[in-house]
């Protein structure tokens, strides 16, 4: 379907046919709006911003490149494509046709599922809304406005649902979306990693690599579910985390490269003096970022996991190419465990294992990223690596959550966790070092000294682009 721009929200739901949805929707749009000039990115509404914009959701035409002023940002409800006969995929109604209307049996799972993946996106954009005042280039500064808007059309996506779906206590739940506030001592975001401040573009770049990770991979597990309509919206939404994913990626690399062109030039580790971020930093960095995402993936023998994926509501990562019977009723799995103050594994049916298997593709994937790190660091010729910490260490969630680990596995006692926590992991004389470089850059083409250039320039126009207009 079409995507329509004269509506007062674009969509692709047919939301002029559907008078009650549309008026609910309308009635929310003005509380959105407000929560965005509240809370969203500081001092910005004005600036007029070279942003992509969905214009349809099929693989060619979707995206169109123009300014705009972020609250001008056409917020929309964007479906995937409904793909012909689809049949549910795994869990006990595995084959059946795909749920079109909410399965009234599991209101109460997709409720929380839908409101859990909603809080998320309105928390990042609240806990990033200093950052612009910060940003080493144009470039850069885009790249964070492009996720807001996007973390904000995510909040759309779940709010359609609950709307749409869940009546009156959707509403009211999408009513909660903008109480709930990252950080907030009464009303904080749900998951605990959505509350931590990203005050500086370190932590912006390790946040788009590892938390817009979790974010994709509970959007892949989430686009395999049987209710249809969450399956869809999810599967259009990966369009957009791809992006978030580069600008994470792309941002760490160009910090490590610049470091190494330092560490060269000046034949030392401690690069700080030169106006670069030392490899030491972007470890601790790694550390922090990395074990609060692991907790995102919620404990390693979970039952409300067995029952999602039992029930159909929520799949593994890419579920149709893995080859066994999607069903799983008697298959066990290994979990990470604790026993008498030893790390062991613990076998565990393989339906409750479901938030490990998630957390392992994680893993992997977040691996293969610092190995593309490490190339570039030994491209010149450093005889160094950042590595991803033991899953034991720093954990609030699950079988680690009331130990304390070395970043190597090795369990240590509270006296020593207290000694040595700021070697590990970022300390307030980290933070305030890093804060010392972060200055605004907003001379077109200019870049700040941390950070290397970017390869190229966005939609094919030159670095030194007006990427954003201030007023
Ligand atoms: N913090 O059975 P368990 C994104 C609670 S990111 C606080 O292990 P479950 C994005 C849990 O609620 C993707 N509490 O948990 C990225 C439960 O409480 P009750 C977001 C936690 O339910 C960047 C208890 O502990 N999407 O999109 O299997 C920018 C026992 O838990 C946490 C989703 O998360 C935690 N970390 O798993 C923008 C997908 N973990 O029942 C956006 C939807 C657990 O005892 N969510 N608890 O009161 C889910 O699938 C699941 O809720 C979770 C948790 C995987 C998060
Ligand atoms: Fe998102
Ligand atoms: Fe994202």
């Amino acid at each position: 379907m079409q995507v329509d721009y004269n509506e007062r929200i674009p969509n692709n739901v047919g939301l002029a046919d559907d008078r009650r949805l549309l008026r609910a929707l309308e009635r929310w749009q003005p509380a959105f709006l407000d929560w965005w000039r509240e809370l969203g990115p500081v001092g910005a509404l004005e600036h007029e911003v070279y942003l992509r914009t969905a214009i349809g959701v099929d693989r060619d035409g979707w995206a169109h490149f123009d300014y705009a002023r972020m609250p001008d940002y056409r917020w929309g409800i964007f479906l995937a494509e409904p793909v012909p006969e689809r049949r549910i995929g795994f869990g006990i109604h595995k084959g059946e046709p795909a749920w079109q209307e909410l399965p009234g049996e599991y209101r109460a799972e997709l409720r929380r599922l839908i409101v859990t993946q909603g809080d998320t996106e309105p928390a990042s954009v609240e806990q990033q809304c200093r950052l612009g005042l910060s940003a080493p280039s144009l470039y850069d500064l885009r790249n964070l406005y492009q996720v807001n808007v996007e973390e904000g059309r995510h909040l759309w996506a779940m709010v359609y649902l609950l709307h749409a779906f869940f009546g009156r206590d959707g509403r009211e739940e999408a009513d909660e979306m903008l109480a709930r506030h990252a950080g907030d001592a009464d009303k904080p975001r749900t998951l605990e990693a959505f509350n931590e401040p990203i005050d500086d573009w370190l932590s912006f770049f390790m946040y788009t690599f590892f938390q817009d990770r979790d974010g994709k991979f509970q959007l892949h597990a989430l686009s395999e579910s049987g209710f249809d309509p969450l399956s869809r919206t999810c599967r259009f939404m990966l369009t957009e985390e791809a992006h978030h994913m580069f600008v994470g990626e792309s941002g760490v690399m160009r910090i490590v490269q610049r470091t190494c062109e330092k560490m060269r030039e000046h034949d030392t580790d401690d690069v700080g003096p030169f106006g670069a971020i030392p490899l030491a930093l972007l470890q601790k960095w790694v550390n922090f970022h990395y074990s609060i995402c692991l907790d995102l993936f919620g404990s390693e023998d979970s039952t409300n996991a067995a029952n999602y994926y039992a029930m159909g509501l929520k799949g593994r990562y890419q579920e149709s190419k893995i080859d066994d019977d999607h069903v799983l009723a008697d298959r066990m799995a290994t979990v990470p465990a604790l026993e008498d103050g030893k790390l062991v594994s613990r076998e565990v049916t393989a339906l409750k294992a479901m938030n490990e298997t998630l957390r392992d593709a994680f893993v992997a994937d977040s691996q293969r990223g610092i190995n593309r790190f490490n190339k570039v660091i030994d491209h010149f010729g450093i005889d160094a690596a950042l590595c991803l910490p033991h899953r034991a260490f720093h954990r609030n969630i699950g079988a680690f959550a009331g130990i304390h680990a070395a970043p190597d596995g090795t369990l240590v006692d509270e006296a020593t966790w207290a000694a040595r926590h700021d070697e590990w992991l970022p300390s307030a004389a980290d933070r305030a070092f890093v804060q010392t470089l972060m200055h605004p850059v907003t001379e077109p083409g200019a870049m700040a000294g941390w950070i290397a250039q970017p390869r190229r320039g966005i939609h094919g126009q030159p670095l030194d682009y007006r990427y954003v207009e201030f007023h």
